[in-house]
């Protein structure tokens, strides 16, 4: 056992290991160290996380895993909009990805290397419904069902997303999509027919990942798949169709799913941070946590559009009935919040109460130019859904970021940038564990490099660096950093 050392004599040592090899392993701080054993560097025992923190990582289909025309897997708008040159960079696709698909194997070791006690990935819809309804394809499913096996074969828990942006391309053609309330009840039936079929081994559904994601960006925006820019009347009745689909998925899985289930969403959420931590800052962000969000987590937290959206959408406000807000409000049993980065807020006296900050020029972010750096964001965003709704249960499902990994001459990715983010942004999340907010698990996107969207392979964000030519997967610096921090369930 190392014996415990002074902060004072550690930092002689490490001086001077840095003149010595840096494959002396008692010196060196990467060395894995097996769970429970005596941390090189003496931890604050304030830093640690709740008892029973449920650490993983995190992935979604057209990512990672490649194969997309094996097992009778139909088309979905992201081979569409990917094979559509000038719509991704590079014109990348997923075809390939990360082949995850005939790796699914050896990507779980790299689960278990790590440490993590859960894995989040998501479900190819046109997989197990290749038209998006009508009959199933049951080798499909096959894919899921192997994986959830491996992964209980080696203790870890799977958390399953329904919907991670792979539409069936048939639904977009038929009904334009989530343009469409049919798609919202195809959405739903799929739902149901995968909770019953996986839920006596997955006991934890995703139904939507990131409304803010997908509608904005593909139906309004159209940088993503299926590229359309509608008007603002259209635009708002895709957003209730989503949240709508969500609603009508939660109901299914409660139908069909064994008893004991426990569903929940994935959402990107505006992250009001306050710029000053003082009450009149606070209060405001607290009220534009609410509004900020008022098409998606909002109206599904509290079965109403705020009536600040309603009077700013005017006649382009969506349309629903009562019985939809019902639907879409039907109680859950944890919420997902995937936060990357912060939107900070201000009191002022306008009659909505607050303003937003925006970044100045000089901001600093991440390889991806949208990933402002502001580690407070994960202790606000937990912060506000634990305070403005009452949620009893959150999870961290995405957190993570993008750098510009490039391989040592020793073959390693030294992404100290990647560590500096994780390290400050799980400090604040200790800190709001510390100050009792539910906070269950933390998903670290992502295990591994993948296809980033309209980013194509150019944006990294994996712990695991990905040679794409080879599908040859190696760990990184923050991998060991990851790991150490689930050994200790402490920020390392
Ligand atoms: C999320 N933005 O996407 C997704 O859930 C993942 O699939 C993705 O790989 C990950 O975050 C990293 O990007 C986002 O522009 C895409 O603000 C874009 C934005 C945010 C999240």
């Amino acid at each position: 056992m190392t014996k415990r050392i002074s902060r004072r004599s550690f930092a002689k040592i490490a001086g001077s290991a840095a003149l010595l090899s840096t494959t002396t392993p008692q010196l060196n701080p990467f060395a894995k160290q097996s769970p429970g054993a005596e941390p090189s560097m003496q931890t604050t025992q304030s830093r640690e996380f709740p008892k029973g923190f449920l650490w993983g990582s995190a992935t979604a289909s057209y990512q990672v895993e490649g194969a997309v025309n094996e097992d009778g897997r139909g088309p979905s708008i992201w081979d569409t909009f990917s094979h559509t040159p000038g719509k991704v960079v590079d014109n990348a696709t997923g075809d390939v990805a990360d082949d995850h698909y005939h790796h699914y194997k050896e990507d779980i070791q790299l689960m278990k290397a790590l440490g993590v006690k859960s894995y989040r990935f998501s479900i190819a819809w046109p997989r197990v419904f290749p038209t998006g309804d009508g009959s199933p394809n049951p080798k499909g499913l096959d894919f899921y069902n192997h994986l959830v096996d491996e992964l209980l074969a080696n203790n870890i828990q799977p958390f399953a997303t329904l919907y991670h942006w792979d539409l069936p391309q048939s639904l977009q053609e038929r009904g334009g999509g989530w343009e469409s309330r049919d798609t919202s009840k195809a959405f739903g039936d799929y739902a149901g027919y995968v909770a019953e079929r996986l839920s006596d081994r997955v006991k934890h559904f995703f139904t939507i990942n990131e409304f803010g994601a997908f509608v904005e960006l593909g139906y309004r925006v159209g940088i993503h798949a299926p590229g359309l820019k509608l008007p603002p009347g259209r635009f708002n009745q895709t957003r209730h169709h989503a949240v709508l689909g969500h609603g009508l998925a939660v109901q299914a899985i409660r139908a069909k799913a064994k008893p004991g289930t426990r569903v929940g969403l994935a959402e990107n959420m505006t992250i009001c941070v306050p710029v000053l931590e003082t009450a009149q800052h606070i209060e405001a962000a607290t009220r534009a946590a609410r509004e900020m969000n008022a098409p998606y987590m909002t109206v599904i937290q509290e079965g109403k559009y705020t009536d600040a959206y309603l009077a700013m959408a005017g006649a382009d406000a969506p349309k629903f009935t009562p019985e939809d807000l019902k639907i879409i409000s039907s109680p859950l049993d944890f919420a997902g919040i995937n936060i990357y980065t912060p939107t900070y807020v201000r009191a002022d006296n306008s009659p909505a109460g607050f303003a937003l900050v925006q970044p100045p020029k000089s901001y600093p972010h991440m390889a991806s130019s949208w990933l402002t750096i502001g580690p407070e964001a994960l202790y606000w965003g937990p912060r506000h859904v634990a305070k403005i709704w009452n949620v009893k249960e959150i999870y961290i499902t995405e957190n993570g970021c993008s750098s510009s990994d490039i391989p040592a001459a020793d073959g390693i990715v030294y992404d100290t940038d990647r560590v500096m983010y994780l390290r400050n942004y799980l400090t604040q999340l200790q800190r709001a564990t510390a100050d009792g907010i539910p906070v269950k698990g933390y998903f670290l996107w992502s295990l591994m490099d993948n296809f980033e969207w309209a980013d194509g392979y150019t944006n990294r964000f994996g712990l695991h660096y990905v040679d794409y030519a080879t599908q040859k997967r190696t760990p990184k610096l923050s991998a060991s950093f990851y790991r150490e921090v689930i050994a200790r369930n402490a920020v390392a």
